[in-house]
C-alpha cells in the first residue's frame, strides 16, 4: 500500500473518500481517545477535514442505528464506529456488546457501506485504556485503517463515490452534529 504524504504512514491512502466517525459518549474518557485516534488516522492518510463528519451517540447500543442512518444518506464511502463496553461495570455487558457487533455487521451488509467496528469490549477499564492510547494499537486508529481499506476495495468493485452534502454541514472533523 502506498504510504500517505510524508512517506512514513503505513495507512492506505484516503484522499477522495468521505467518512463518518460515529462515537459513543458512554465511557467518554476512553471513547474520546478512540475518536481522536480514528480522526488522526484519516487525516494522516490524506482525507480532507471536510470529508470527515463526526456524529455522537449516547452509548454503544445506539452505534448500529446511527451507522445505518448515516450509510443511508449516501454521503459516506465508509463509516467508523467507536465505543467502549467494560464488563466489570456493566451487568448487561453481553447484551450491549453483542447488539453493537451484530447491529454494525447487519447495517453494513444491508446498506452496502463498509462500517468498521472500533468498539472495545474489555473486562476492565485498564484493558480499555491500553487500547485507547496514542500509539498504533489505538482501536479507533485500527478501525479507521480498516474503513479506508474497505472503501478502496469497494470502489474497485464498482461502488460509486459517496455524494457530499448539497449544503455545507454544521459539523466536520472539528465538531459534532
Ligand atoms: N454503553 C456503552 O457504550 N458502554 C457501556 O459500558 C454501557 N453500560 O455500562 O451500560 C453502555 N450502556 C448504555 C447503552 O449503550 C445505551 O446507550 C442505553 O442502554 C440506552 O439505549
Amino acid at each position: 500500500m502506498r504510504p500517505a504524504a510524508g512517506g512514513e504512514s503505513s495507512l492506505p491512502r484516503a484522499e477522495g473518500f468521505r467518512f463518518a466517525v460515529i462515537a459513543s459518549r458512554f465511557n467518554d474518557h476512553i471513547t474520546s481517545a478512540l475518536r481522536d485516534g480514528a480522526q488522526a488516522a484519516l487525516r494522516e492518510a490524506g482525507a480532507a477535514d471536510t470529508d470527515i463528519e463526526l456524529l455522537v451517540v449516547p452509548g454503544a447500543f445506539e452505534l448500529p442505528q446511527a451507522a445505518r442512518a448515516a450509510a443511508e444518506t449516501g454521503r459516506f464511502d465508509a463509516i467508523i464506529t467507536v465505543g467502549c463496553v467494560i464488563r466489570g461495570a456493566t451487568p448487561h455487558f453481553e447484551y450491549i456488546s453483542a447488539a453493537a457487533a451484530h447491529g454494525v455487521m447487519a447495517a453494513a451488509g444491508e446498506t452496502g457501506v463498509p462500517i468498521a467496528f472500533g468498539v472495545l469490549t474489555t473486562d476492565t477499564e485498564a484493558q480499555a485504556e491500553e487500547r485507547a492510547g496514542p500509539g498504533s494499537d489505538n482501536k479507533g486508529r485500527e478501525a479507521a485503517a480498516a474503513a479506508i481499506e474497505m472503501a478502496i476495495l469497494f470502489r474497485r468493485l464498482g461502488r460509486p463515490p459517496a455524494r457530499p452534502p448539497s449544503r455545507p454541514f454544521g459539523f466536520s472533523a472539528g465538531g459534532e452534529a
